[in-house]
């Protein structure tokens, strides 16, 4: 395990260049944080449990009142008082499930304080979900944004990627060292400008999960971007930006797939449109060959269901596809090496086994064909909360979810059982944990708000399929979690809670003359490491967190962040609408 999380730390992007790191100011934070109240600052459906944290060493009253002042209208007793090994101090749970009517509220504890605001109502994840959606629309490359869409954040175009150069570690006899390519469209990687195919598969595969999981949603929300109005969902739609840039990705020569699209070093903190550095592809590997024959092979499904809208997309992907598994075949074992003189992030891994059974499954899911099923040792693959380098929980995530459609090849039996397996072994975390969210040590690494919404997204996998509540009662508080109820106090979501990050780290945030942040990003979130060296106001996992540009090892922003937080918004409200 150190050494997966070794490898995950030191290869994300570190999305800061020298000029960055020149720059820096150290963050003016807090020596220790102020205990408060800590609840989802966005808010719960009706029939949703709800839960607040309440700093105390003992039991407490506490009543929730209206926003706008007045009686209570509910009161209870917290829980014991207990302590946790990820933050500091004793804390106790008011637990508030009872209050169900529609409204406006805070906690109020005597001797305590007062919480955040925050909502009971029907769809009260709507908005954050359009909003964690629009997120991509903001972060697409090769477009301008115009304020009809963008509104305050409009900015003009940049990174048009159709004069990309072949990297020397990317030649081949057909395109060799210094050859123009044409790569436009796809979504900038995080805070920085890059493009990369690994960070790019679990993304997009999740966004296509969303909509295969919840199609009906998906077609009746608009989200206000140049393809809304069509026929087509517009998650769909945005998700076919990305598409169209990986699949420029794909070597025509050989089926190879080229690891990511970047500058040699990170740019400055500047506008998409003020940086002309010239781009590269780099290198050829195994890991960006299955992720894109893994995610081409879903989108072939999914872009199959709008063939009229797309004709021949979808068997344009599933020969992509093809192709791409059938170069991973001939190259098993190519890891991605960063070249010298390159300096964008590495997302370099090592360990395939789980990329090959994610890849094989989304080709027997989408083609029926049995030899897919053969070329795994699925019995032998275990199931894991996803991550960019360990993908075999979307492998298992995906052969649930099309478990009734399968042929007689697949064990169903097996698909449920690892499904099961790993929810409740996430679950079972909940019973150390004195704030009731089912966290481990393990999660507090960079970027843990995406292993926290990834524990919720695989919970939701064995809610379809046992209906069991408390698999969605535990997805609904680890959502809590990154909406507030966490000792930092921040719902992490830009623009969604009362108290959000306002300089998460992401160019165009900061370059920008706009006072918030483009709106709808989750930030990284807490954990220890500290790479940055910037000022933080503690040391404890759970409470390493800091507000400011200077934190990329805390407050950037990524595709791959974003897109368990539109899968697990997405599936609580229609689970909610359904009950
Ligand atoms: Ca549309
Ligand atoms: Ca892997």
């Amino acid at each position: 395990m150190s050494s997966t999380l070794i490898r995950s730390i030191i290869s994300l992007p570190f999305a800061v260049s020298a000029l960055t790191m020149l720059a820096i100011t150290p963050a003016h934070a807090e020596s220790t944080l102020a205990a408060s109240i800590q609840v989802n600052q966005v808010g719960f459906h009706p029939a949703a449990p709800k839960v607040a944290v309440v700093p105390t060493g003992a039991a407490r009253d506490f009543a929730v009142v209206p926003a706008d002042g007045g009686e209570a209208v509910f009161t209870g007793t917290t829980g014991d008082a207990d302590d946790w090994a990820f933050s500091s101090g004793e804390v106790a749970l008011a637990d508030f499930s009872g209050l169900q009517a529609p409204g406006l509220y805070r906690i109020e504890v005597e001797g305590v304080g007062e919480s955040h605001i925050f909502e009971i109502g029907d769809s009260v994840y709507d908005a954050l979900n359009d909003a964690a959606i629009k997120a991509y629309y903001f972060n697409r490359a090769s477009t301008a944004l115009p304020a009809q869409y963008a509104g305050d954040w409009a900015r003009a175009a940049g990174h048009p990627d159709t004069q990309v150069m072949i990297h020397a570690s990317a030649a081949s006899d057909s395109r060799p060292e210094g050859t123009i390519i044409s790569s436009p469209k796809g979504w900038y990687d995080a805070g920085d400008y890059g493009k990369y195919i690994v960070n790019s598969g679990i993304s997009t595969y999740t966004l296509l999960a969303a909509l295969e999981r919840d199609r009906e949603r998906y077609t009746a929300r608009e989200l206000n971007i140049p393809e809304s109005g069509n026929a087509v969902p517009d998650l769909l739609d945005e998700v076919m930006w990305n598409l169209d840039w990986m699949l420029t990705m794909q070597d025509p020569a050989d089926g190879g797939v080229y690891h990511k699209l970047t500058t040699l070093n990170f740019v400055g903190e500047v506008m998409p449109a003020d940086t002309h550095e010239q781009r590269y592809v780099v290198q050829k590997g195994t890991a960006a060959a299955l992720n894109f024959a893994a995610v081409m092979a879903v989108a072939s499904r999914v872009v199959g269901e709008y063939e009229q809208a797309f004709p021949g997309r979808a068997a344009e992907m599933l020969a992509a596809a093809e192709r791409a598994w059938q170069w991973a075949q001939a190259n098993p074992d190519l890891p991605y090496r960063q070249p010298d003189d390159v300096k964008t992030g590495g997302y370099g891994d090592g360990e395939f086994s789980d990329e090959f059974a994610w890849a094989a499954a989304e080709m027997f899911i989408t083609t029926a064909d049995p030899r897919y099923w053969e070329a795994v040792d699925f019995a032998g693959t275990q199931n894991a909360v996803p991550s960019w380098s360990q993908v075999s929980g979307l492998a298992w995530m995906s052969l649930a979810h099309h478990v009734d459609g399968l042929g007689d090849a697949a064990n169903t039996a097996l698909i449920g059982n690892r499904v099961v397996e790993l929810a409740d072994a996430v679950l079972a975390t909940a019973e150390n944990s004195a704030w009731g969210v089912p966290l481990q040590r393990s999660d507090f690494v960079w970027g843990s708000n995406s292993a926290v919404l990834n524990r919720a997204m695989m919970l939701l996998q064995a809610y379809d399929l046992s209906g069991k509540p408390e698999y969605v009662d535990g997805a609904q508080a680890l959502l809590d979690w990154v909406l507030g109820r966490n000792p930092t106090g921040y719902s992490f979501v830009t623009g969604h809670g009362d108290k959000t990050p306002m300089h998460i780290h992401h160019r165009q945030s900061q370059a920008d003359d706009v006072v918030d942040p483009v709106p709808g990003f989750v930030a990284g979130g807490p954990q220890p490491g500290q790479q940055d060296k910037c000022e933080y106001p503690s040391k404890m996992p759970a409470e390493s967190f800091v507000d400011h540009w200077c934190s990329y090892s805390t407050n950037e922003v990524t595709i791959n962040w974003n897109a368990p937080l539109v899968y697990v918004t997405g599936v609580l409200e229609s689970i909610n609408a359904a009950r």
